[in-house]
């Protein structure tokens, strides 16, 4: 175990903060040290049985704080070594002027991805979805759904949607859309994204690893083929505390040299 947990959990009295039952208590009451920086991330929690003894209460109570914060994401449960208060969450920044893919974003920093399927396959359209990628009466939405991730840490849900004729087996997409667009001569070439500020609900915060309510960013792409055709059509839902966005501004058509004076 890490010096400072070890230190905190051994010589600190406990009092836990009143209000509500007992595992919420002991819950606000460890997120409450490693917010103080009392523990910090990558520190082991001592054994349910130690936390038990050592703040006097039942292991089912133990069990079901810990449970509680390994679901919002402040610790991390490693099968056989333990409990431990989770890493902070890396920061990645994302052009806003390259049409790259996830993959492409995370490969230039050398990061390893991978995606957990949420969903994948052919539905009839919402209007939106008709309208957008302009559909005809009759024509099938391909919908994949995936959690993208760094190692363990979650970073977006996207689901996108494109016309059944672009792709029509949804289940052949691997790692990666737009390879998969890449090899059947459809990748995107342009693209609007318009990106806003949300508050992240539970489902959502749920599959981020992240407290409900917490701070996120809704992203929409629509990317156009170079014959002007909408390819894709995807809404994400990025964490606002792994990802920056950032452009790059240019001085447009203001008079060279510092002629205003
Ligand atoms: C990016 C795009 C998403 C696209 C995906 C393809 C944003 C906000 N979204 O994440 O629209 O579908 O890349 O990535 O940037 P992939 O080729 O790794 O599946």
């Amino acid at each position: 175990m890490a010096e400072t947990s070890e230190t905190f959990f051994s010589d600190s009295p406990v009092v836990l903060p009143p209000g509500g039952p007992l595992y919420l208590q002991l819950k606000r009451w460890i997120e409450d040290a490693i917010n103080s920086g009392a523990i910090n991330p990558g520190d082991a929690l001592p054994s349910e049985r130690d936390l038990a003894l050592k703040v006097d209460v039942s292991r089912v109570t133990v069990r079901k704080a810990v449970l509680q914060l390994v679901q919002d994401g402040v610790l991390v449960q490693r099968h056989g070594s333990g409990t431990f208060v989770a890493p902070p969450a890396q920061r990645v920044e994302q052009s806003l002027s390259q049409l790259t893919s996830f993959t492409e974003d995370m490969a230039r920093r050398g990061m390893a991805v991978r995606a957990e399927w949420l969903d994948r396959g052919l539905y009839f359209p919402s209007p939106e979805e008709t309208i957008i990628l302009g559909l005809s009466a009759g024509d099938r939405v391909a919908r994949i759904s995936r959690l993208r991730l760094t190692g363990e840490t979650p970073l977006a849900i996207e689901r996108a949607s494109l016309s059944s004729d672009i792709l029509a087996e949804p289940a052949l997409v691997g790692d990666s859309l737009y390879k998969y667009l890449d090899r059947s001569g459809n990748r995107p070439v342009r693209a609007i994204q318009r990106i806003r500020a949300a508050n992240l609900g539970e489902d959502d915060a749920r599959l981020l690893q992240v407290p409900a309510g917490s701070a996120g960013l809704n992203i929409e792409r629509t990317s156009y083929l170079a014959s002007g055709r909408v390819i894709e059509f995807t809404r994400s839902i990025y964490r606002g505390d792994t990802y920056d966005f950032v452009a790059e501004l240019r001085l447009g058509d203001a008079p060279a040299n510092g002629a205003a004076k």
